[in-house]
């Protein structure tokens, strides 16, 4: 048996039982590692005969290429043997029930705030905001509401605490949206077409009245604006809105400060069942109130009533939004309870329109 023999069973020897990477690593050094043993001998041929160091070079190359290939059939053994015992240890159970996801629900107001925000722009309103902390003149006097209407009494009316000496005019929680329309006009004055959207406040606490609710109000102030746009905008909304085919209207006369002359309006329902239908039926259902804006009212705003004239509306969003998705329970809707909001169809997210910002 030659030197070369022994270097070779030595080597063959200590890969086959290396137990892992790390030990695989070491023989390596020791054999093919610049102070190799293997490399070392290479380094002695120099010394050697010419004859010599033909024959010898040839074998210490074929035994470098042997325990090369060796190391590396030794190194994919350790790997897939790894593998192996990872795969047995490490395993997922697809059958496993997934775990309950906290999704959040759209509020019914926001829906519906959405929905009529969107069917108005449709039909040329801009949407206009301003603060639910107003001066009493913005509320009150600018919508020729007089210091003795009982609106304007304690008992119906959050008055802010003012401190003593504070001689700022007093201001009031809005009791409707209507001064946000007042502000419009003041900023843009006429032609304008806008939508109110936005929380009032009232002290008003039984089985229909919450303290807190939302109203949307319109108002479209043009030269020549009149009822009749008026009747065909409230059409063409609830028709949109309750996603009915047709809709019928029956205007009341009535009376407010802000509008003269003044209507309710009702739509054609029914109640078959226990059930409302909007646009069939032999019943009516108050929805809303209306009339052309006060000459006072445009004035107020510093809008000219000789040369404009328009038309005002205001509804409460909660009664639609019960109405359109048959919510019987006003403190069951407002206590925003997740059960009962996808009883009613308000599953997370499930309008494409309002998700559609979010990444799903
Ligand atoms: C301006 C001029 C006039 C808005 C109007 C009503 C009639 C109305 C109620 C509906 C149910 C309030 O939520 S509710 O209780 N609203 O009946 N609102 S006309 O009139 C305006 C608004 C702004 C400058």
């Amino acid at each position: 048996m030659t030197a070369l023999d022994t270097l070779r069973g030595k080597y063959i020897e200590a890969i086959a039982s290396a137990a892992d990477e790390a030990a695989l690593e070491e023989v390596r050094l020791a054999a093919l590692g610049k102070k190799g043993e293997i490399s070392l001998k290479m380094r002695e041929l120099g010394q050697m005969s010419p004859e010599e160091r033909q024959t010898t070079g040839a074998a210490l190359n074929r035994l470098r290429d042997e325990i090369d290939a060796s190391l590396r059939a030794r190194k994919q053994g350790l790997a897939d043997a790894a593998l192996d015992a990872r795969l047995k240890t490490e395993w997922l159970d697809v059958t496993l029930p997934g775990r309950p996801r906290r999704a959040g629900t759209i509020h019914p107001v926001s829906q519906v705030m959405a929905e009529l925000t969107a069917i108005f722009a449709d039909m040329g309103f801009a949407v206009a905001e301003g603060p639910q902390v107003e001066s009493d003149w913005f509320n009150f006097d600018a919508l020729n509401i007089p210091p003795e209407h009982p609106a304007r009494q304690e008992h119906d009316t959050f008055f802010m605490a003012r401190a003593e000496g504070d001689n700022r005019p007093p201001h009031v929680l809005r009791t409707h949206t209507s001064p946000v329309q007042i502000r419009a006009m003041q900023a843009q004055g006429a032609p304008i077409r806008v939508i109110a959207p936005g929380r009032v406040y009232r002290m008003d606490m039984d089985q229909t009245h919450t303290p807190m609710f939302h109203q949307v109000e319109g108002l479209a102030i043009d030269r020549d604006i009149s009822m009749a746009n008026l009747k065909w905008v409230l059409e063409e909304f609830c028709r949109a809105f309750f996603e009915v085919p047709s809709v019928e209207l029956r205007f009341r006369a009535s009376h407010f400060p802000f509008t003269e002359p003044s209507a309710e309006v009702d739509i054609r329902c029914s109640w078959e069942g226990g059930q409302l239908r909007i646009g069939e039926g032999d019943s009516w259902l108050e929805i809303l109130g209306s009339g052309m804006v006060h000459p006072k009212v445009l004035a107020a705003a510093g809008v000219n009533p000789d040369e404009w004239q328009g038309f005002a509306f205001g509804m409460g969003i909660d009664r639609i939004a019960m109405l359109k998705y048959g919510i019987p329970d006003l403190r069951a809707f407002f206590e925003s309870d997740l059960r009962w909001l996808r009883h009613y169809g308000f599953a997370a997210l499930d309008m494409p329109d309002l998700a559609g910002g979010l990444s799903r």
